[in-house]
């Protein structure tokens, strides 16, 4: 089922073994760029126009009702009630451990830089509706957002026909269990371009929405193509593309969890990454068997078979684990469990992954919703170079800069020095305007 990649006894770069897949955004931003400019123009009425558009519905009042939301609570199964419940307890205590504090730095005595961590003001977060809802990805984006100290944070989540013109449901009662009631009915690019500008949310004019300063959240090729065009109105998160998981494995393993877990990340999307690296051909065949059993048995077969049998999929083979480690450090995955002998010592020396999950015990659906920590990641290769969200993505780093007289008057020569150099002398100046008198002032030409 899966393809084989044999880098036994060679010297093959393994940087580009497997294929991503790559989403054409661009097309799509010249798209919605009507949409966004008209919402920009018009607000309300471009708003609900697009809605009747694209979702087939516009309710007359944009903002939903707080009663909805309670209801939408009061509705919900007590189960999913108390899973949600706890995957919201577990992450707000990782997240509490992230918040960053200010530290501030005596760099000469009267000479300090202080390094304050200031929340974002207003952030929007955008949840699609539909088969794509995910009311752990709620949890996942409204949790550190709080636990950075955001004062106000908005969902927009598209109107379903089948529920009156109201977001979904699942997304409602997430809010509430969250304690978000600030929530519109609008989805789509005229729900990013809304959050971005604000505008009136009801035909008189008398209700608002505030613009944010930033937006998160996955949503559609859309939604992603109208957070690409907007960004630096607004921050926007990271544009996630299809999930991956790459599982570094030797012959302690379980071939039943190996393969379950593969399937867990393909049952996302056709487009989906599953990924073995393993020195041990037995645990390949083996896996080969579990998932030829396994598959078809899972509700989403196709789907998983898709993915599974697509090129961005397979089972890599190495020469040991030193060998799996380099390539799964090249492969960069969004999830990376390691599945062999000394499991943690293996995961100390991972470089690139989004999450890593340690252990027989740790697959990554745990992580999907009740480990603590969170889903949203790096997907193709920018674990590299980026992190999941987190408390720190809600944070700006504000240095504070308060130097004394004596503390100025000391290292004014290298000012003027570095000013100069730099054809800059008005630079310096503003350093020498403040000792008038000094003898033997700094020179300044
Ligand atoms: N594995 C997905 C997140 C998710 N799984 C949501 C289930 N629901 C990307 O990390
Ligand atoms: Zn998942």
């Amino acid at each position: 089922m899966l393809n084989r990649i044999d880098l036994r006894g060679g010297a093959r770069d393994p940087r580009h073994l497997l294929p991503r897949a790559q989403l054409d955004v661009s097309v799509a931003v010249e798209r919605i760029r009507p949409i966004v400019a008209a919402v920009r123009e018009h607000g309300y009425s471009a708003v609900r126009e697009a809605s009747e558009r694209f979702d087939g519905i516009a309710p007359e009042v944009l903002r939903v009702p707080a009663e909805a939301i309670a209801a939408a609570e009061g509705t919900l199964d007590g189960q999913v009630r108390a899973a949600l419940l706890e995957s919201i307890a577990r992450a707000r205590r990782v997240h509490a451990d992230q918040r960053r504090v200010d530290h501030t730095t005596q760099v000469v005595p009267g000479g300090t830089v202080t390094e304050r961590w200031l929340p974002v003001d207003r952030v929007g977060l955008y949840v699609p509706g539909g088969l794509a809802m995910y009311p752990s990805t709620v949890v996942m984006n409204v949790v550190p957002a709080q636990a950075a100290g955001v004062r106000s944070l908005v969902v927009a989540s598209p109107p379903q026909r089948d529920n009156g013109g109201l977001p979904d449901p699942r997304v409602l009662a997430a809010c509430a269990l969250l304690g978000v009631d600030e929530v519109y009915a609008v989805g789509g690019a005229q729900a990013v371009a809304m959050l971005a500008y604000g505008c009136a949310v009801d035909a008189a004019g008398s209700a608002h929405c505030a613009p944010v300063d930033m937006i998160t959240g996955p949503g559609n090729i859309w939604v992603t193509a109208a957070k690409r065009l907007l960004r630096g109105v607004v921050g926007i998160d990271a544009e996630a593309g299809p999930t991956e998981i790459a599982i570094l494995a030797d012959d302690t393993a379980d071939p039943v969890h190996v393969a379950a877990d593969l399937i867990s990340q393909a049952e996302h999307d056709p487009l989906a990454a599953s990924v073995l690296v393993t020195p041990s051909v037995t645990l390949a065949d083996a896996v080969d068997r579990e998932l030829a059993r396994l598959v078809p048995a899972t509700k989403h077969a196709e789907r998983v078979g898709t993915a599974l049998g697509g090129e961005q999929s397979g089972v890599v083979l190495v020469d040991d684990l030193a060998a799996g480690l380099r390539v799964v450090d090249a492969y960069a995955a969004e999830h990376l469990e390691i599945q062999t002998v000394d499991a943690r010592q293996w995961a100390m020396r991972v470089r690139n992954a989004g999450a890593i999950f340690v252990g027989a015990y740790s697959p990554v659906s745990l992580g999907d919703y009740c480990a603590g920590s969170n889903h949203v990641l790096p997907t193709g290769g920018c674990a590299r170079h980026s992190s999941g969200l987190s408390v720190q993505s809600f944070l700006r780093g504000v240095h504070v800069v308060e130097y004394t007289e004596q503390a100025l008057r000391e290292v004014a020569g290298h000012v003027v020095t570095l000013a100069n150099v730099e054809d800059l002398p008005a630079h310096g100046q503003a350093v020498t305007a403040r000792f008038p008198d000094a003898a033997g002032s700094p020179r300044s030409e």
